[in-house]
């Protein structure tokens, strides 16, 4: 009787355990999402005019300050993709790489 009594409590025990793991795997779920949320909402990278798309503004505001070095008159550090204090075709790469994309 105590042998059965102490299986039907491990068998108990294993249930909640069951029910913890799941409630922790979709708990995880969730954060993720909400993690891949807050990721999407930030700012598409080549977007320089701040207006949720990557198009020929954003590749006309990069020409304008094409070549610039950090510090130099008109410099834009939104331009510097790449963050590297020039704007250079890597820069222009980057803001290629996500030409006609938007951030919903
Ligand atoms: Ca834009
Ligand atoms: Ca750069």
């Amino acid at each position: 009787m105590v042998y059965y009594a102490t299986r039907e409590r491990r068998k108990g025990g294993d249930a909640l355990k069951k029910k913890f793991l799941i409630v922790a795997l979709l708990t995880s779920v969730i954060i993720l999402c909400f993690i891949g949320t807050a990721m999407h909402a930030q700012a598409l990278s080549g977007d320089l005019n701040g207006d949720t798309s990557v198009d020929i503004y954003d590749a006309l505001e990069l020409i304008a300050v094409f070549g610039l070095e950090e510090g130099q008159t008109g410099w834009n550090p939104d331009a510097d993709l790449n963050v590297d204090t020039v704007i250079d075709i890597f820069d222009a790469i980057l803001l290629a790489s996500n030409f006609g994309m938007e951030t919903v």
